[in-house]
Formats: structure tokens, sequence, C-alpha cells
């Protein structure tokens, strides 16, 4: 049994998630625009993962018998000055989602809620991994530069990216 807190900000949580994938994709689309084709599809990729999250706590809230509520969702920004500045825009909002699940973790322990607590530990770690890919992404863009045909070399390393989660995705099923 949740308390009415911890159900308002799984509630929360859900649609953050649903944030993060319309940001995902919006900005896969300008990625398309722009004529750079790995970032894209990692960026679509990425948003299907948001939405799979998100799931992850519809179903949580379904088996404790609470309501989950899709709640109304600002629209992502559409336009960006370059590609650094969109990653630094990605990198910056996990770490918001990071502090979110933090929070969530406080309230759970809080509670004395060691289901939910347990239920949290994926997302915890899953956020680890996030900034640790995004960070890496960054570290990349300074090494390589974004200069000339640097943006071209980013875009192919971004490829690779997606097409070893692909391939680790489809292992796993
Ligand atoms: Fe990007 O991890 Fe969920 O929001």
């Amino acid at each position: 049994m949740l308390s009415q807190k911890t159900i308002e900000r799984l509630n929360q949580q859900i649609n953050l998630e649903i944030y993060s994938s319309h940001l995902y994709l919006q900005m896969s689309s300008w990625c398309a625009y722009k004529s750079l084709e790995g970032c894209a599809t990692f960026l679509s990729q990425h948003a299907d993962e948001e939405m799979a999250h998100m799931r992850r706590l519809l179903k949580y809230l379904q088996e404790t018998g609470a309501l989950a509520i899709m709640g109304g969702m600002q629209a992502p920004p559409t336009d960006f000055n370059s590609l650094t500045e969109m990653f630094e825009q990605i990198y910056e909002h996990e770490q918001l989602i990071t502090g979110k699940i933090n929070d969530l973790v406080h309230l759970a322990s809080t509670e004395s809620d060691y289901a939910t607590l347990q239920f949290l530990q994926w997302y915890v770690a899953e956020q680890h991994q996030e900034e640790f890919l995004f960070k890496s992404i960054l570290d990349k863009m300074k090494l390589i530069g974004t200069e000339g045909q640097g943006i071209f070399f980013i875009d192919r390393e971004v490829a690779n990216m997606a097409a070893n989660r692909t391939q680790e995705t489809t292992a796993m099923n």
C-alpha cells in the first residue's frame, strides 16, 4: 500500500519520463533535419527507452492498486544552436532526472516503504548509466572537435553507439 504522497510523486515521475521521451524524439527530429543520421537514430532509440522507463512505473502503480495519471505535457524545445548545446541540454536534463529519483528514494526511505525503495534501485543504476553515457558523448565531442569534419566523425561515433545498443537489446530478447 503506497502513501498518497508516494503515488503523487510516482505519477510525477511517469510524466517526467514521457517528457524525456518527447524531448529526445524532438531532438532526434532536429538531428535528422540537420542530416545527422547517427544522432537521430540514437536519440529516437533513447526516446523508446524513456517510454520503457515510464511503463515500468506505470506497472508498479497498477500492481499496488494505485491510479496512474497521465498529465498534460509542456512542449520540448525545437531548435538548438549546435549539436554540443543539444547534448549539454540532455546531460543537464538527465542530472535533473537523477535528482528526482533521489528525492523519490529519500521519500521511500523516510516512509520505511521498502518495496518502493527496492523498486527504485533499478532507476538509481539506470541514471548512473545515463549520466555516464551522455557525459562520454560530450567528452568525445571535446576530443574530436565539432569544426569541419569533426561533426561527421561524431555522428559516426554516435551511430556506432546506437548499433551497439540495438545488438544488446536483440541479445537480451
Ligand atoms: Fe533518461 O532516464 Fe528516464 O528519464
